[in-house]
């Protein structure tokens, strides 16, 4: 049986991939960082499943920068392939804390890296990178050859971290790659990201709850994919002959603004009636031109980013009124 560990196992794209590995019939062990909250709700319904959990899911306490404990589990669970999905990935909150960003996501990459080089039996090893590291590029779309020019601490942080990702795989030859991804959503996104942020209220709106939304700039562009998509790709790249890295995107941009359109017209909405502007949701420096080439990805592994951004804002603001809903019929009950 194929085995695979993960970090940052409870995340969106965490608990989408142990959803496809163990659909693959793999062992899939997960790295979470103690805490005094319980913090696993989207993997709620795999650990209440008795023929999964700790039989073919397996969960391991450590921190990215507690070395020790992690060289422990991976030379206990030999994994066959290791997807690194962990980090501070907040790009606003990194402006705030730069230093934890630069801890999480730069450091622990490379800690990794060097217990990985050390192994007996080295995994295959998954980086997932973004498009943060492109900051304000000279070209776009962009591809795995444009160059990295990061304009926020974790795009810095990030940029770190693949380029050891490709310096491990050039000169220790390691299986080691990075999925340069661009933004991917879904109705598993953290509350505080701005689609799932706009999603929520449209639902909250429609149903009464909520009068307003307050946003930083809308004029932002980005290239919003559908998560599920982007962990499939990020599976195929690790069953590749030759590791090397991808950009995996949709190949279109879409500016703040047009998601708020479609997530409100998706309830019958018009958002310029509830969106107000908050300055403090403005960063003080912001990516550019960010729209992702996809072409080598379509190409070497056979994928297509299909979701569009209509269809995105709609599943996701279907998904929050069900979950509103409900919520609501349990405190009637
Ligand atoms: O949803 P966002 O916070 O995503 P951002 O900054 O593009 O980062 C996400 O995608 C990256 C690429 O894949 C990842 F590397 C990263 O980890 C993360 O997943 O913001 C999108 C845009 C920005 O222009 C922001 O300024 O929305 C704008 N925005 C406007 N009002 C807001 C808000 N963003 C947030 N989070 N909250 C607001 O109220």
């Amino acid at each position: 049986m194929t085995c695979a560990l993960l970090t940052g196992i409870t995340g969106q794209d965490g608990s989408y991939l142990t959803e496809l590995l163990l659909g693959r019939g793999y062992t899939v062990h997960g790295i979470v960082r103690r805490s005094s909250t319980i913090q696993r709700t989207r993997l709620d319904h795999l650990f209440a499943d008795k023929d999964v959990y700790n039989r073919r899911l397996f969960l391991h306490y450590a921190d990215l920068d507690d070395v020790t404990t992690i060289r422990r589990i991976l030379s206990k669970t030999e994994p066959d392939e290791l997807y690194h999905l962990a980090g501070q990935s907040h790009v606003g909150v990194s402006f705030e804390i730069p230093e934890t960003t630069c801890q999480f996501t730069a450091m622990g990459t490379l800690k990794l890296l060097e217990i990985v080089r050390d192994l007996e039996k080295q995994p295959r090893m998954l980086h997932i990178s973004s498009s943060e590291i492109f900051g304000r590029p000279d070209e776009s779309p962009q591809n795995e050859r444009t160059p990295m020019r990061p304009v926020t601490p974790y795009g810095i942080a990030k940029t770190f971290a693949t380029q050891m990702v490709t310096f491990y795989r050039e000169s220790f030859n390691l299986f080691a790659c990075n999925a340069i991804c661009y933004n991917h959503e879904s109705s598993r996104r953290g509350e505080s990201f701005v689609t799932r942020k706009i999603t929520r209220a449209a639902a909250a709106i429609a149903l009464g709850k909520q009068k307003d939304l307050a946003l930083g700039s809308l004029d932002g562009r980005r290239d919003w994919g559908y998560a599920p998509e982007y962990v499939e790709a990020m599976w195929k790249m690790l069953q590749q002959q030759v590791a090397s890295d991808f950009v995996l995107a949709t190949g279109t941009s879409h500016s703040v603004e047009e998601f708020l359109a479609a997530a409100f017209e998706a309830v019958n909405l018009d958002w310029r009636d509830h969106v107000v502007q908050d300055e403090r949701y403005m960063r003080p420096s912001e990516v550019s031109r960010l729209v992702g080439d996809p072409s080598k990805a379509n190409r070497d592994l056979g994928w297509t980013a299909e979701t569009t951004l209509p269809q995105l804002a709609r599943l996701m603001v279907e998904s929050d009124l069900a979950s509103l809903k409900s919520k609501e019929s349990i405190a009637d009950s």
